[in-house]
């Protein structure tokens, strides 16, 4: 028996430090938490726990060419002759920006991730924005705030109150919530949950506030108000560090606590609760969720949040996502710095009609299942069963994307490669060795570049230049107590972070009022748009799912519950009863899923997990917009608007 430690690079939170015990057969008996890792402290997820599991599922086991409905085993050679001949004949024929390259984080290791786009770089192809998850939340908190790190893990123990906003923690970043638990043990610190329906967090809240969906702008001005009213702000903080406090105070006082509650749904009392506990337990932390800006103006949810702690005088006293705060040169690793070629970018949350347009030739999708989670499925399906696309997949899995492709080439999972991954809530970073072989006949990332390029003969040697001396570069004088070869070594070290005071917009101050909003064609302050009733009586809410980290893990758990939670009032004046098959439909198309009659949800709300396919096999994104939010291009999967009929 033996052990070795490892990062998980699942697109998540936490980036666990893992332990991994293997026999003497260098089989996998188990994974877990690393008890030395500040903010792992000794336990996993139930997907951390099961990587060892899911390894030998549905693997794709080497690289497969389509005959018609059939997939043919291929040799490698072949494989890579295959692609390369036909990327290179479109590229000839209609131009490299007739090349897609479609990514996500399937897997966040730099090498992986970053690395690997070097050579869609270097050929001009296009890419995506990459907007799917958290972009729109950027852009809006930046526009206050420059880089959009905030509070660290670390500084959890100083806090007294914890706000989660839109933010499912306990499912989506589950060691992040559990400490906040710890520090509410041994501080009496207060859990708030701002969520619409009552989430898994929510249930282990002190207090939950049930604001409507869409409503948070409001909202945070009406905490906003509260703070201002009771002189709680820091004046000498706001003269110092802030610009435009005078017109976020003539705004925020305009929301009175029964504007709030007219336009919120949340009572006066309620409100003031919440407003209480900011003035009262100091300092707090405003954790803001990656699903409050999912919405149609959901970058304006999340830049109106993040302005609350900057009223109370903390610097930086939200969280969104801390990657920015590293001096880790991600752009020079993925390649973008390099490049003298220009690469289109196009929307990826607005994909699904481009594709089905005809707009690309060729694609190669690595790290993603688009095929099931990008919005306006019936559009994007259309546009992967064109004939004149040609379609590669290069996945550790037979993801449902892989199953539509014309070459399907095996990739090796976090656990059968070496690589680094970058941590974007915590800042502690450790080398991920490769912990078993190979199990299937698949090549890394890395390597299938490289023979790409070669066959390509692309002339940027950059492209095929070794990668873990760019990843060196990269990290020179990121570490706090080390250096790259502790890194590589298998020491755990701490990345040096960027001042908090420090604020990369155009004054240099936290800008109350964006200067630069005009750009974007946003307001300089937080707006509350009109909510949208088109499309249907209900608004359908859906989030993360404890054993699923999007489409994967069903080979493990069996299939996402295909289900929907309504609430009893509507159910009842409905006809529907619990367990009952019930219709969900707008005009992008219709999901056959069951009923869960639950008073989680309030009236007029329906949830239902993400990511799921239907009891007939449609996918959950049928339902969803691919038009992106107008400000932050990010996805309103949020903001869908369904009838809901028994049948
Ligand atoms: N309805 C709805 N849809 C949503 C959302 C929502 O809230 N609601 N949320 C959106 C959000 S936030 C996100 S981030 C996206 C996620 O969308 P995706 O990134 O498409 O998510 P996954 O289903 O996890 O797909 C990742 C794929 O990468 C593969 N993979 C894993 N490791 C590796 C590797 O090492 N190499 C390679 N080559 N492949 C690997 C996996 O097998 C899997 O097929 O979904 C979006 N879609
Ligand atoms: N177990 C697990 N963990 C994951 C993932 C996973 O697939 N599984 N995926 C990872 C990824 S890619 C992401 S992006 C994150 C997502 O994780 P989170 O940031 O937690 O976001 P969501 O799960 O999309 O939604 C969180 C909550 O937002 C609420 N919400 C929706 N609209 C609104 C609104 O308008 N206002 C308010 N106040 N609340 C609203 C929803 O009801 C939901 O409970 O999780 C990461 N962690
Ligand atoms: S998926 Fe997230 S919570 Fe689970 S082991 Fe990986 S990093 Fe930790
Ligand atoms: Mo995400």
């Amino acid at each position: 028996m033996k052990t070795i430690i490892t990062a998980c690079a699942r697109d998540c939170y936490d980036t666990c430090s893992l332990i991994v015990t293997l026999d003497d057969a260098g089989q996998i008996i188990s994974s877990n938490g690393d008890p030395e890792h500040p903010l792992t402290r000794g336990f996993t997820c139930p997907r951390g726990a099961k990587d060892g599991q899911r390894l030998t599922t549905n693997r794709v086991t080497q690289p497969f060419l389509r005959r018609g409905t059939e997939f043919v085993p291929i040799d490698w050679e072949a494989a890579l002759n295959i692609v390369a001949t036909r990327f290179a004949e479109i590229v000839e024929k209609h131009g490299a920006e007739k090349l897609l390259y479609l990514d996500y984080a399937g897997n966040s290791g730099l090498m992986t991730e970053a690395f690997s786009r070097r050579l869609w770089y270097a050929l001009g192809a296009t890419q995506t924005d990459h907007a799917v998850c958290s972009k729109a939340g950027h852009r809006g908190i930046g526009l206050h705030y420059g880089r959009r790190s905030g509070v660290f893990p670390h500084e959890f123990a100083e806090k007294r109150l914890f706000v989660f906003w839109g933010f499912n923690a306990t499912v989506s970043s589950p060691h992040q919530f559990a400490l906040a638990r710890k520090i509410r043990e041994q501080h009496g610190a207060n859990i708030v949950v701002i969520d619409p329906r009552r989430s898994e967090t929510a249930q282990q809240a002190d207090l939950w506030l049930q604001p409507c969906p869409g409503t948070d702008v409001a909202f945070a001005y009406g905490v906003m108000s509260y703070l201002i009213r009771q002189q709680a702000i820091d004046k000498d903080f706001l003269r110092q560090w802030t610009l435009g406090f005078d017109a976020l105070q003539a705004e925020a006082i305009q929301w009175t606590p029964e504007r709030v509650e007219r336009v919120t749904g949340v009572s006066q009392a309620q409100l003031e609760a919440l407003g209480e506990l900011y003035c009262v337990h100091r300092p707090s932390a405003t954790l803001i969720g990656i699903g409050l800006q999912k919405c149609d103006f959901g970058a304006d949810q999340a830049r109106a949040v993040s302005l609350i702690p900057a009223l109370l005088g903390q610097h930086r006293g939200f969280y969104y996502t801390n990657g920015g705060a590293f001096y880790v040169d991600d752009d020079m690793i993925a390649g973008k710095t390099l490049t003298g070629k220009a690469s289109p970018v196009i929307s990826q949350v607005g994909l699904a009609e481009l594709l089905a347009s005809g707009a690309f030739r060729g694609m190669m999708v690595q790290g993603m299942n688009p095929a099931v989670t990008l919005p306006n499925q019936r559009a994007f399906r259309a546009g992967l069963q064109r004939d004149d696309l040609f379609i590669v997949v290069h996945d550790t899995h037979w993801s449902d994307t892989a199953k539509l492709a014309d070459v399907v080439l095996p990739a090796p999972t976090y656990l059968e490669k070496a690589d680094v991954v970058c941590p974007w809530s915590h800042d502690r970073i450790r080398l991920s060795p490769q912990v078993v072989a190979p199990i299937t006949d698949s090549r890394d990332e890395v390597w299938l570049m490289r023979e790409l390029a070669r066959r390509f003969s692309v002339q940027e040697d950059w492209v095929c230049a070794d990668p873990w001396n760019v990843m060196e570069t990269a990290f020179d004088g990121a570490f706090e107590d080390g250096d790259w070869h502790d890194l590589m070594a298998g020491k755990l070290l701490t990345l040096k972070k960027r001042p908090n005071a420090e604020y990369e917009t155009p004054s240099g101050k936290i800008e109350l009022t964006a200067s630069q909003a005009a750009r974007f064609g946003v307001s300089p302050l937080p707006t509350q748009q009109e909510i949208s009733a088109a499309g249907g009586e209900f608004t359908l809410l859906n989030s993360a799912n404890v054993r699923y980290t999007s489409s994967q893990f069903q080979e493990v758990y069996g299939a996402i519950p295909a289900i929907v939670q309504i609430n009893p009032k509507d159910a009842t004046r409905l006809g529907i009863q619990q367990g009952d098959a019930v219709t969900l439909m707008n005009e992008r198309g219709a999901l056959r899923i069951k009923a869960d009659v639950t008073d989680d949800v309030p009236p007029g709300l329906l949830w239902s997990p993400r990511q799921y396919a239907d009891l007939e096999g449609v996918p959950q994104n049928t339902l969803m917009t691919s038009e992106p939010q107008a400000f932050g291009s990010g996805p309103r999967f949020n903001s869908t608007r369904v009838r809901i009929l028994k049948q």
